[in-house]
């Protein structure tokens, strides 16, 4: 970035003081990761100069001899990933790909079903706040009270009672695996189309540690940048007979051009993904999450469902007498970057409520394996242990300091040991 310095010292100071910030903490916020450098370089790629509206080979914009070629590029080692019939490279991001979704299928009024946003679903998944739950008629199923775990059998009596044009199924803070086919079964019942938001676990899927919704479900939209570990983006993957659809929903009806330099670094992801060691990268990440979530439920957290099958985990602070603000901002101090987050039936605000969220993706990305669980699941106790103790938050913050320095993040590696 050295012509940024030259230009304007005060935005590459803030820039590289983010690297840092990004390199020296322990980052568990489930939703983020480290791109690699080559996904990293695309992304800042002469391709940010490009306008391309409209799709291969039907653009509004002549030159486009390889802007088009990337783009196919994008799609076809998506389709090649994920075995979809058809895929949408060109969402700005998850919140877009799903309302788009909603334009190719819905009018205004029509009934949605989806996970409600404070039992782990996403804001467009029919939140009042969103344009989802204003525009549409949006219900939602709840966690079972008693296990914390979606129960089939009453998400299928309310969509027998609702009859909604379109179900989501999807979550930003689930820690289970999600049954693909039920839900199919519960759609095809009411005569609904089935959407699959899978942006959190699409790394999972992709590296074959969890199981796909493609089959499954009419369309599966997804971002690019969580635990797929590509660029700030989405996609829309659909039935070919979604096809039209779908792409006239993104383009006109949503979007303008697309963001031609993010399609070609979400294709270098998709490759990255492809490989034997993004593989094994996702197995890790699952690994890593069952033993913090172990050891920390034998430290007496209170893990909602008791634990994860996936990438991420919930923990209700009840019991330890503090909220997940209170926690969320201690741990950051301490050098654990995490969100604070409702519980199922959280009895506190949303600004202010009982949980904390975490994710190993970017944990997993630098190299953490069970060891480095172990040790996090210490510092973690001794936070919440001590909250307001500034001096043993910073004590903490120099050990995950030097212990961060052993392992470079992707794309920083600059800043390593
Ligand atoms: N905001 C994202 C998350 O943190 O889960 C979801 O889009």
């Amino acid at each position: 970035m050295e012509s940024v310095k030259d230009f304007d010292p005060e935005m590459y100071s803030l820039v590289k003081q983010e690297e840092k910030r990004q390199a020296d903490k322990i980052r568990l916020i489930a939703s983020e990761n480290y791109v690699s450098k080559p996904v990293l370089e695309t992304t800042g790629s002469v391709l940010t100069n490009k306008y391309s509206e409209g799709y291969a080979g039907k653009r509004y914009y002549e030159g486009q001899q390889l802007i088009d070629q990337i783009e196919l590029l994008a799609i076809q080692r998506a389709k090649n990933l994920f075995g979809a019939e058809h895929v949408n490279v060109q969402p700005y991001s998850g919140s877009p790909a799903n309302i788009a979704v909603y334009l190719a299928f819905l009018n205004p009024g029509d009934t949605i079903l989806g996970m409600a946003l404070p039992h782990g679903g996403h804001l467009t998944h029919g939140a009042q706040a969103s344009i989802s739950g204003r525009y549409f008629n949006a219900q939602s199923y709840a966690l079972d009270g008693t296990t914390g775990r979606l129960n089939y059998d009453s998400i299928r009596e309310k969509a027998l009672a609702v009859k909604p044009k379109l179900i989501i199924a999807g979550h930003s803070a689930y820690p289970r695996i999600l049954d693909f086919e039920k839900f199919r079964l519960i759609a095809d019942e009411v005569g609904a189309i089935l959407m699959v938001d899978m942006a959190h676990f699409a790394g999972l899927v992709a590296g074959g540690v969890h199981p796909s919704p493609v089959p499954y479900a009419d369309v599966v939209t997804t971002t690019t940048h969580k635990s797929l570990r590509g660029p700030r983006g989405a996609m829309i993957l659909c039935k070919e007979k979604h096809a039209a659809a779908i792409d006239k929903a993104v383009f006109p009806g949503v979007q303008g051009g697309p963001h031609d330099n993010t399609t070609a670094a979400i294709a270098v992801a998709l490759k990255e993904a492809s490989t034997e060691s993004f593989k094994q990268y996702t197995k890790q990440v699952i690994k890593n999450a069952s033993v913090l979530a172990e050891a920390l439920a034998r430290k007496g957290f209170s893990l909602i469902t008791g634990g994860t099958d996936n990438h991420l985990m919930l923990v209700d602070l009840t019991n330890k007498g503090l909220s997940g603000k209170q926690a969320a901002k201690a741990l950051d101090k301490a050098g654990i970057v995490l969100n604070y987050n409702a519980v199922p039936f959280d009895k506190r605000k949303p600004f202010d409520p009982s949980g904390i969220r975490m994710g190993t993706p970017a944990v997993t990305s630098r190299g953490f394996k069970e060891t480095e669980m172990l040790q996090l699941s210490e510092f973690i106790d001794r936070v919440i242990q001590s909250p307001e103790d500034e001096d043993s938050l910073a004590q903490i913050a120099e050990e995950i300091f030097a212990i961060c320095a052993h392992f470079p993040a992707p794309g920083l590696e600059h800043l390593g040991a």
